[in-house]
């Protein structure tokens, strides 16, 4: 088993091109060869946009096992949502009362949390709405907010990761009529593509791998091979000159920094929370689990490109840690691999303006923010980090008995994020959507100067965000914050909150 797991560790990687590697791969490959091996077509999961019973929007979800074909011809055994890997995309709009009845068919609890939307924190699908085998849940909630990708995924107690990890996610967008005025790519499929960026490990046998070491524990689990939307070496026929990517971290522990192979320049024109106030031209994105980014990329006729990672900057100078005593482990993504295939072939080439603004972000002042509260993200170093030990918020480990914040109803928060570890933890919190004021006091770059809920602390960096717990108060029922690599929250990188009038 030990010889089989090492295997996967390797990466290949020639002439400035890496590919994770397939299973058993060992060799090298030039960058022009590396493209043909992109040929799967890339999954797009259905459209569901349920049926209008009364004034509600009925959504039927169902948590099932499946078999899926990622690796051709060994099967592997997956758990999705309506299907056999994931779940589909649902598309709701703002206003839209819904209902999303959920159904349990796994023979373990799960749960479905809407990440990113301000609901409920009984409809929220933490830990706390636990559903039973054979059980349905129904989430029964009103859109408030506005056009943007949100996702869901299984948020149970302690098991978050194996579950996500074999394929209980999906996006869910929101449309407004705002939105739709403006005249941006919006066909579904053709020139509004989502892609769920996810790292999976394998065995031999074609099952998928998950902790395979402590080292996956402790850094969270990276697997070794790249399947966009549950797609394998995917290959996108581009269609339309001008074409939205709606990309999500749906990895449980890895962070992109994505560009395409050719570096060309592309437009974000969405955070975490919707649109941004313009599109900002960059040439990388950086994505930790759970953020989305919204890109607009133009290809033209005979375009043939790899989106792919490139090693993440080192964050040095001041207040940012460098890797220190840790360094061989927390390198762990810095090897360049290609994560997919753009080719335009046969794209048209009609030209298509882009909005110049796009949309006003809601913003809070830090001079209306009534408290300051402090979270310190904690990883014990040291034999206790062997032991598999140590995740924390505040120096406490995660505990369904312990409320850690009461938050009044209405008041603006600054929530001050200082991570004490020496590796980057991305924190999000739910319930609302915040904006950045700063980074060890230095304002956010443009591509984060909008709606988020997830943000990627840095080793040694403090990061302050302002929001405002909005229209829903429960003092009974909790919400959570917690580091997004699924492995530290399940071992206890997370807390929890009320919402108190
Ligand atoms: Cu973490």
């Amino acid at each position: 088993m030990l010889n089989t797991r090492r295997q996967f560790l390797k990466v290949a990687s020639a002439g400035g091109i890496g590919l994770l590697t397939p299973l058993g791969f060992t060799g090298s490959v030039s960058a022009d060869e590396s493209i043909s091996w992109f040929k799967n077509p890339l999954g797009i999961p259905p459209l569901e946009t349920g049926n209008v019973i009364d004034g509600k929007r009925v959504i039927n979800l169902s948590l099932g096992y499946g078999t899926s074909t990622f690796l051709g011809d060994r099967p592997t055994a997956t758990v999705g949502i309506n299907g056999a890997y994931l779940g589909p995309v649902i598309r709701v709009r703002q206003g839209d009362d819904v209902e999303l009845k959920v159904t349990n068919r796994l023979t373990e609890a799960s749960t479905l949390h809407w990440h990113g939307l301000n609901i409920p924190a009984a409809m929220d699908g933490g830990p706390h709405q636990s559903i039973n085998p054979g059980q349905t849940w129904n989430a029964a909630f009103k859109i408030l907010q506005g056009a943007s990708t949100q996702w869901y995924h299984s948020h149970v107690l302690h098991r978050t990761g194996i579950q996500v990890y074999f394929g209980l996610a999906g996006l869910l967008y929101i449309d407004d009529e705002h939105s739709k005025s403006l005249d941006l790519p919006s066909t579904y499929g053709v020139d509004d593509i989502p892609l769920v960026l996810q790292d999976r490990s394998f065995n031999q046998d074609g099952s998928l791998l998950y902790l395979g070491s402590m080292h996956d524990r402790m850094m969270g689990m990276m697997g070794q091979l790249m399947l966009v939307n549950g797609t394998t070496f995917a290959r996108f026929k581009v269609q339309k000159r001008l074409t939205r990517l709606r990309i999500l971290n749906g990895s449980n522990a890895r962070i992109y920094n994505l560009e395409f192979e050719d570096q060309r320049e592309f437009l974000q024109m969405a955070t975490d929370g919707g649109q941004l106030e313009r599109p900002v031209a960059m040439r990388d994105i950086v994505l930790a689990p759970g953020e989305r980014a919204e890109i607009l990329v133009e290809f033209v006729p005979g375009d043939d490109v790899l989106l792919r990672h490139k090693p993440l900057p080192r964050r040095g100078g001041s207040g940012a840690a460098t890797m220190g005593m840790m360094g061989n482990m927390m390198a762990a993504n810095d090897q360049p691999f290609s994560i997919m295939r753009f080719d335009a072939a046969q794209s048209s080439s009609t030209a298509q303006t882009i909005p110049a603004r796009l949309t006003t972000p809601r913003n809070w002042s830090p001079n209306d923010a009534v408290r300051t509260r402090r979270f310190d993200l904690n990883m014990q170093m040291g034999m206790g980090m062997m032991r598999g030990g140590g995740f924390g918020i505040n120096g406490r480990p995660m505990d369904m008995r312990r409320i850690d914040q009461r938050v009044p109803l209405g008041d603006v928060e600054i929530w001050e994020i200082v991570n004490q570890s020496p590796m980057a933890h991305p924190f999000h919190i739910h319930d609302t959507q915040f904006r950045i004021i700063d980074r060890n006091g230095r304002p956010p770059m443009a591509g984060e100067q909008g709606l988020k809920d997830t943000v990627l602390v840095y080793p040694r960096e403090r990061v302050r965000i302002i929001t405002q717990f909005e229209n829903y108060a429960d003092a009974k029922a909790p919400y959570m914050f917690h580091c997004h690599i699924l492995e530290h929250e399940d071992a206890g990188m997370m807390g929890q909150f009320v919402v108190v009038s």
